[in-house]
C-alpha cells in the first residue's frame, strides 16, 4: 500500500496511507543493509510502499518512490555529511527574523539557491514584526530592496500579535509547504497558530545569545486539512548545495542568470574572467555586492565539495 512519510524518528517512521490510515513502520531488513550508508534513507515527504513482513509481523517500507525534489542541510558536525530534511514539497517558506535571532542575508541566499536548484518556489516571511526597532526597520527595508527586486514575495507577520496571518493561510492553501529558518524564528509557533488543535513544542530565545534553543529536533509533516500540509523543520545553520556544479550556480541567482549570456565565455564562473557581464554589473552596482559575495562564497564551497568527492572517488 502506498503512503507518505509524515514523521521520522531514527529507525521508526509514521506513514499516512492513501486511504488515510496512520501506520508505524520501519525499513525492510534487506533495504536497511543496502542503504545503510545514507544518513537518512527515508525522509518526511517521501512516498513509500508499505507491506507486512511475514517473519516479524512488522509493517515495513519495501520501496521508496523517486523524489521530485528535496532540501538538504549541511551537518553541523561533519562538513561533508549532508542530510535531507524533507522531500516532495510544492513550495517553501523561508521564515526569518531581523533580530532575536538575527538572520543574515548570506543565510537567506543559501536557502534561496538550494531551493532554486529544485525549482521550489520560496516566499520570504519576516516574523516578529512586533519586535522591530528603528535599526531593525532599516535592515528590513534593505531586505525588501534586495529580495523584492529579485522577484521573491515577502510578507511581514507577527505570530505573537496575530498579524499578517491571513495571507499566510492563503499561501498554504492546498499545497505541501516546508517551513525553514534558523532556530527560534518561530516556525513551530507559526504552525501552532494556523490550527487550533496543534500543540507543537516551542522554545524560548536564549537571552544571552539571542538565539533559539533547537527545540524542534526532527522534521514533521502537519496537516491543516486534507489537502494542505506543512512541514515543520529543525532550526538550520547551513543548507548544503551538494548536487550543484560550479558553472551551474549562477543560473540559480536570478540577477546572474539574467546577465550570464552576455559574458564572453559561456563557461564563465564570474570570478575574474575578462568581459564578464556579472562582475561589470557588480561594479556598476546593478547587482548587490552582498549577493555577489554570497555567490562567491557558495562557489568556493561547491569547489571544495567537488574536490573532496574526487579524493573519495578518484
Ligand atoms: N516577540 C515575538 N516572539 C515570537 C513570535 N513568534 C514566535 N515567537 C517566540 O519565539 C520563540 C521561538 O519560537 P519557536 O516557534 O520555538 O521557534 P522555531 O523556529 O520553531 O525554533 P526551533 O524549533 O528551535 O528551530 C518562542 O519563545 C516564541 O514564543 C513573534 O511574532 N513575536
Ligand atoms: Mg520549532
Ligand atoms: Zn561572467
Amino acid at each position: 500500500m502506498k503512503g507518505k512519510i509524515i514523521k521520522s524518528t531514527g529507525n521508526w517512521y509514521t506513514a499516512k496511507t492513501v486511504e488515510g490510515h496512520y501506520v508505524e513502520c520501519r525499513l525492510k531488513g534487506k533495504m536497511r543493509l543496502e542503504e545503510i550508508k545514507l544518513t537518512n534513507p527515508v525522509v518526511v515527504g517521501d512516498w513509500v510502499e508499505i507491506e507486512n513482513e511475514m517473519d516479524s509481523g512488522d509493517t515495513v517500507i519495501g520501496h521508496i518512490y523517486p523524489r521530485d525534489n528535496y532540501i538538504i542541510r549541511q551537518s553541523p558536525r561533519q562538513k561533508f555529511h549532508d542530510h535531507i530534511i524533507a522531500s516532495n514539497i510544492d513550495q517553501a517558506i523561508l521564515l526569518v527574523t531581523i533580530s532575536k535571532p538575527r538572520t543574515s542575508f548570506g543565510f537567506m541566499d543559501r536557502f534561496l539557491t538550494a531551493a532554486a536548484c529544485y525549482h521550489i518556489p520560496v516566499t520570504i516571511v519576516v516574523n516578529k514584526a512586533d519586535l522591530l526597532s528603528e535599526k531593525d526597520n532599516k535592515k528590513l527595508q534593505e531586505l525588501y530592496l534586495i529580495y523584492k527586486d529579485l522577484g521573491y514575495p515577502i510578507h511581514l507577520i507577527s505570530v505573537l500579535e496575530s498579524k499578517g496571518l491571513d495571507e499566510i493561510k492563503q499561501l498554504l492553501h492546498e499545497k505541501c509547504t516546508l517551513i525553514a529558518g534558523h532556530s527560534g524564528v518561530g516556525k513551530s509557533s507559526l504552525i501552532n497558530v494556523l490550527h487550533p488543535n496543534f500543540n507543537i513544542k516551542t522554545g524560548k530565545i536564549s537571552s544571552r545569545w539571542d538565539k533559539g534553543m533547537h527545540t524542534t529536533t526532527f522534521a514533521m509533516l502537519h496537516e491543516l486539512n486534507d489537502h494542505t500540509q506543512i512541514i515543520d523543520t529543525p532550526g538550520i545553520k547551513e543548507f548544503a548545495l551538494t548536487d550543484v556544479e560550479p558553472e551551474e550556480l549562477g543560473g540559480y541567482f536570478p540577477e546572474i542568470y539574467q546577465r550570464m549570456s552576455q559574458c564572453q565565455f559561456n563557461n564563465c564562473l564570474h570570478e575574474n574572467e575578462p568581459r564578464c557581464a556579472v562582475t561589470r554589473a557588480v561594479e556598476e552596482e546593478e547587482i548587490h555586492a552582498d549577493r555577489y559575495s554570497s555567490y562567491l562564497q557558495m562557489l568556493e564551497n561547491i569547489k571544495e565539495i567537488k574536490s573532496y568527492q574526487k579524493r573519495l572517488n578518484p
